[in-house]
C-alpha cells in the first residue's frame, strides 16, 4: 500500500495492479473472472503486485497463474487509475499488451480464457471503461487514464489521454 494523494480533502491510498491483454492479428484472449473483484466480467489477466517483485514480474506471474501462458515481450501500453465511489483506495492498473505467447490457454481457479474475434469483443460483459481504452490498446497507442466508477457499471467521470510514454 503506497502513501496517499490528497484530492479534494480526502486522503486516498493506492494499490498497484497489473492487466495483460494478449492480442493477435485477428483475435484477443480474455478471461471470464470466476471469483473476486470483477467476477462475472471478461477481462485481461492480472492482479496485485507483491512485495519484492517488479510490476512487469507481477504481470508475467499473474498471466501465467491465470491463463497458463508465458510471453517474451510485454509492451507497456497504459496506466489507469480507478476511483470507486465510497472507497478511499485508488487502483493503479498497469496495462500491458503481448503479441506473442507460449503455451495453451488453460482454465484456472480464477479465470476461464477464451479467444474473441477483434470484431466481436464482448464489451457488454466487461468493465465499462474497457470500450473507451481498448481502441488505443488495439492500435498500440500508449495512454494514461482516470476513471471514477460507481459500482461495476457506471462511469461518473473520466479522463483518457494518449501519451508518448507510460
Ligand atoms: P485476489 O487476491 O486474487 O482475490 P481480486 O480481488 O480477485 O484478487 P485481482 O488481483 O484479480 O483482484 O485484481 C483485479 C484485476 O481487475 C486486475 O487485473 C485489474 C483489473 N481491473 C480492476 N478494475 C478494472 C476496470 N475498471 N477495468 C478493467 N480492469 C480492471 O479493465
Amino acid at each position: 500500500m503506497a502513501a496517499g494523494n490528497v484530492t479534494g480533502g480526502t486522503m486516498f491510498t493506492s494499490k498497484l495492479l497489473t492487466l495483460v491483454l494478449v492480442v493477435q492479428p485477428q483475435r484477443i484472449l480474455l478471461g471470464m473472472k470466476k471469483r473476486g473483484f470483477g467476477a462475472g466480467l471478461w477481462n485481461g489477466f492480472g492482479g496485485k503486485v507483491e512485495t519484492g517483485e517488479t510490476i512487469e514480474e507481477a504481470a508475467r506471474r499473474e498471466l501465467w497463474e491465470e491463463s497458463g501462458l508465458t510471453v517474451d515481450t510485454l509492451l507497456k501500453i497504459g496506466r489507469i487509475t480507478f476511483e470507486f465511489v465510497g472507497s478511499s483506495e485508488l487502483l493503479e492498473v498497469h496495462v500491458f499488451r503481448a503479441d506473442t505467447f507460449s503455451g495453451e490457454p488453460t482454465e484456472s481457479d480464477e479465470m476461464r480464457p477464451q479467444w474473441f474475434d477483434l470484431e466481436k469483443i464482448p464489451f457488454g460483459g466487461m468493465w465499462p471503461d474497457d470500450v473507451l481504452w481498448f481502441p488505443l490498446l488495439l492500435q498500440k497507442k500508449t495512454f494514461v487514464g482516470y476513471f471514477k466508477l460507481q459500482g461495476h457499471d457506471t462511469i461518473l467521470e473520466y479522463t483518457l489521454d494518449q501519451v508518448e510514454d507510460v
